[in-house]
């Protein structure tokens, strides 16, 4: 398997205009009958060959304007054809089958709970018949299913149904047709016995959609959720970006065997069970949130991806950072508040800190737009979908809100109907705003793309009292990443306000300027090295004011604020950017963390000045309740060992444990005070008023099991195992699971057993039992216990390796979220890991690369671990027959 490089890019020599596509459906054998009309580019002599890709496919017949054609075949499956016919728009007819139920990879077309599925993008296509199966080939597709009627009864496919009908022998048909050219990874069909919830909505501009949002029987009182959520993302692109749904129906189909989150198909979305199916028993507010935000995510796809798509996968984060970035305003709007949005981009900063930093500091470090790769499926990364999103929210605020709607028109305008690449994108936005610090620095600007590594930002200041004056020195650098020795400087938009030692928001007057312009503005980084003069500061008290940098984390890096404790007390207190709030209270316990690394002693107690101040927010009126549970949670143990050399997770988990009891002792009747304050009495919404009082709660309640399992106090784990019989909603019930789980009490093995028998069934519930015991908090006194258990539970009879999802949540939750677990100094976490990549690679690659991804930064561990983690690593690089994706993540981690 070779290399496959930006830089190699050439167009096509062959176009598909059209496509007529036949599936007679069967689960052991499918026949694909497929026309195409082709046409030779201007440039591409007649009688070039013509290789069309293919896999796994058996090909029965292949003609060229009526007349057979002699055709051979490449390893791997795709299709030569060394004589085409010689006109410059000629018909192919393949006919060729295909074994869905033998398709255990879950890419191209398979059956999930005895129905047909397809997942295309981003190489499926090929999986199902010979095509040109790459992003800038762009097709009008017309489609015709014929199955069994009984079995499944639904047959759909893009765009719009033209017939249907019977057939003998208990069959039946359905024709579809999509007027939208669009490349092939955005076909789908489903042909299954499903029902679905429908809703017909008039838009703005006056048209009439269907929209429906199809699932298996008895999922039907799961789907008003979802439906709600669509309803809004419809409205919310006409509203914000003037983008209408462009067709008469919008299908969103759920299935459970699922590689992805969803897939914005077009017209025909196919999605994640997990993403779709939602009650108050059986969904947290976690995953209410998310069906908002993935059914959001997709349906904004349909412009952003599907009416522009990627010219090459190199492109990927065209379409994915920007519909992230759509996505999280989509949420940030929906929160309902200034101070919800601010709680939900907290959210989102800290996924990107938690999972894309280490990503950008590790092995597989890769540009937003990465130059080259063995696998696509290997770079549907964290780095491609949130800092990309984190780019393009970079250029918002280069450009400003109004000036960001008028370069989305400009792209809209320019590249409708068209596969185009990110440079097409940043140049719309610039092109829009001529005047704008980002059209100034467009070239540079762009580094973002081509660069990998998070940047370091370090700030600081020089107080001159008697002039009032202070000078802001901002300075950038960028490590080394794997093929990119040197970096050059980014432009970096650093968000900020000034405090004075009160806590007063102080007025921006920079040097030179006439005037103060507001008590926060945006100054922009394009040098190494620059400094910022900020004037008429007199009243700011001796100690001269406290910067605020980088509020609602304006630009994604690392960033040294060079602050000392008191001053992000300070912040901590009175800062006008919740966001920098938070970041005040995580810097101060992480600090703590830190400090006490070294050595092996243990956490010092807690200062009373920071237990005060964190009493203060958890006590304050009119904060949001969920700005105060994500303040209160010290950052996770993931995210402290990223800020040091040798990575001793034991140790590290330690500490953490230890941080959390003193919370849980020092804080114990504000808990039980916060307990209280935030139960609620109306019916369950997942709205971020309620969600933010559950997640508070579950806080106290876990912190408040903590101390009673320490004091050997009854009440609370009693408290808490009722509410994991009685809870009103899945959300109180799993926050009452984990206080007990975490919490180390002798009541949780017969909670989990009672959650289980609950559960009756319920894949996504089974789901949630899988991950909290795969995230059990490794007993202090009794570690070990945890490897073993995981297991034992791949045995269980309601786990099977073959269901994504639930590899997802035992084996993913282990590996990633349970550090101290999985790091064992015998190994037997990664003995477990190495023998699940192993096992899933011979029939899902792409779910075992993902699993592999887990041990791929064992370099930064300490020993022992640090050879025993590589010892796995090479096992399973030396596994005689490896999947391409397996090989590359292995490859690159040994490197
Ligand atoms: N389904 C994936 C997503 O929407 C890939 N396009 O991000
Ligand atoms: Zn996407």
């Amino acid at each position: 398997t070779g290399l496959i490089r930006r830089e190699d890019y050439s167009a096509p020599a062959y176009r598909i205009l059209s496509v007529d596509l036949t599936f007679d459906l069967d689960p052991a054998k499918t026949l694909v009958g497929s026309k195409l009309r082709i046409t030779r580019d201007a440039a591409t002599p007649a009688g070039t060959p013509l290789r069309l890709d293919g896999e796994g496919l058996s090909l029965l017949r292949c003609l060229g304007d009526g007349e057979s054609l002699s055709f051979r075949h490449e390893e791997g499956g795709a299709l030569i054809i060394d004589n085409p016919p010689a006109a410059e728009t000629f018909t192919l007819e393949i006919r060729n089958t295909c074994a869905p139920e033998k398709n255990l990879e879950l890419s191209g077309l398979y059956t999930s709970g005895g129905g047909f599925f397809t997942q295309c993008e981003a190489e499926g296509f090929r999986r199902i018949t010979y095509f040109l199966d790459r992003p800038d080939v762009m097709a009008v597709y017309s489609v015709t299913l014929r199955a069994d009627k009984a079995k499944y009864p639904v047959l759909l496919s893009n765009g719009n149904l033209v017939e249907q009908g019977s057939l003998d022998n208990g069959r039946h048909y359905a024709k579809w047709h999509d007027p939208f050219p669009k490349p092939a990874y955005l076909f789908a069909l489903v042909a299954a016995d499903l029902v679905c919830r429908e809703q017909k909505i008039t838009s703005r501009a006056g048209k009439e959609h269907l929209l429906q949002v199809y699932v298996r029987r008895g999922d039907l009182g799961k789907t008003e959720h979802a439906m709600a959520s669509l309803i809004a993302s419809v409205a919310w692109d006409e509203a914000r970006f003037g983008l209408s749904l462009d067709l008469e129906r919008f299908m969103i189909v759920a299935v459970s065997d699922f590689n992805m989150g969803a897939m914005e198909n077009k017209g025909l979305n196919i999605f994640n069970t997990k993403y779709v199916l939602a009650s108050p028993a059986t969904a947290t507010d976690a995953d209410f949130a998310g069906i908002e935000s993935v059914v959001g995510h997709e349906y904004f796809h349909n412009w952003t991806g599907n009416r522009i798509t990627c010219r090459d996968w190199f492109q990927l984060s065209l379409k994915e950072g920007l519909t992230v970035y759509r996505d999280q305003e989509f949420s940030m709007d929906m929160a309902g508040s200034a101070s919800a949005a601010a709680v939900q981009r907290i959210g989102d900063v800290k996924r990107l800190r938690e999972f894309q930093f280490p990503e950008d500091s590790g092995p597989m470090a890769h540009p937003v737009r990465p130059d080259s790769y063995v696998e696509i499926n290997n770079f549907y990364t964290t780095t491609v979908y949130e800092k990309g999103a984190e780019v393009v929210r970079m250029q918002d605020t280069l450009v400003g809100r109004a000036g960001f709607r008028r370069g989305m028109d400009l792209y809209f305008q320019r590249h409708d109907g068209q596969a185009v690449t990110c440079d097409d994108f940043a140049q719309a936005i610039a092109d829009a705003n001529p005047d704008s610090p980002l059209a100034a620095n467009l070239a540079q600007f762009k580094h973002w793309y081509a660069q990998a590594g998070t940047p370091r930002l370090s700030a600081r200041t020089r107080w001159d009292a008697t002039a009032g004056r202070l000078r802001l020195t901002l300075t950038q650098s960028a490590l080394p990443s794997p093929g990119q020795a040197d970096k050059q400087a980014f432009v970096i938009p650093v968000r900020l306000g000034l405090l004075a030692r009160d806590g007063r928001a102080l007025p921006l007057q920079l040097d030179g300027e006439a005037a103060p312009a507001g008590t926060e503005r945006v100054l922009v980084l394009s040098a190494t090295e620059q400094s910022f003069d900020f004037v008429g500061l007199g009243d700011a008290g001796e100690a001269g004011p406290v910067p605020s940098l980088l509020r609602g984390f304006s630009a994604p890096v690392v960033l040294d604020d060079g602050l000392d404790s008191a001053e992000r007390l300070l912040l901590l207190r009175h800062d006008a950017d919740a966001f920098n709030r938070w970041e005040a209270a995580q810097r101060l316990l992480q600090e703590l963390l830190l400090a006490a690394l070294p050595g092996d002693g243990d956490l010092p107690a807690l200062d009373e000045a920071l237990v005060e101040a964190l009493r203060a927010v958890l006590r304050e009126d009119g904060l949001d309740a969920a700005f105060k549970e994500l303040a209160l949670t010290p950052p996770i143990e993931s995210v402290i060992a990223e800020q040091v050399e040798a990575v001793d997770p034991q140790r590290i988990h330690r500490l953490r444990e230890q941080l959390r009891a003193q919370l849980a002792e020092r804080l114990h009747a504000d808990w039980a005070w916060a307990w209280d304050a935030h139960q609620l009495r109306e019916g369950y919404r997942p709205d971020a008023h309620q969600s933010g009082c559950r997640a508070l709660a579950n806080l106290a309640l876990q912190m408040l099991v903590l101390h009673a399992v320490a004091h050997g106090d009854e009440v609370w784990p009693g408290r808490a195992y009722q509410r994991v019989k009685d809870g009103g909603c899945m959300t109180e019930r799993l926050g009452a699971l984990l206080a007990l789980v975490h919490g180390g009490s002798a009541l949780a093995g017969a909670a989990l057993e009672r959650f289980h028998a609950d559960a009756r069934g319920d894949d996504l519930v089974l789901d949630k039992w899988f991950a909290i015991q795969a995230a059990a908090t490794e007993p202090l006194g009794a570690p070990g216990s945890v490897a073993p258990r995981i297991r034992a539970l791949l045995q269980h009879p309601d786990f099977s390796l073959k269901n994504p999802n639930r590899v997802r949540n035992l084996i993913s939750t282990f590996c990633r979220d349970n550090p101290a677990a999985f790091h064992r100094a015998d190994a037997g976490g990664y003995v477990l890991w190495a023998d699940v990549v192993l096992a899933l690679d011979a029939f899902n690659p792409q779910i075992a690369a993902r699993i592999a991804r887990h041990l791929e930064r064992w370099r930064v561990l300490a020993e022992p671990w640090r050879s025993a983690a590589r010892e796995a690593v090479a096992r399973v690089a030396g596994h005689p027959r490896l999947s391409a994706d397996v090989r590359e993540i292995v490859g690159k981690a040994l490197d």
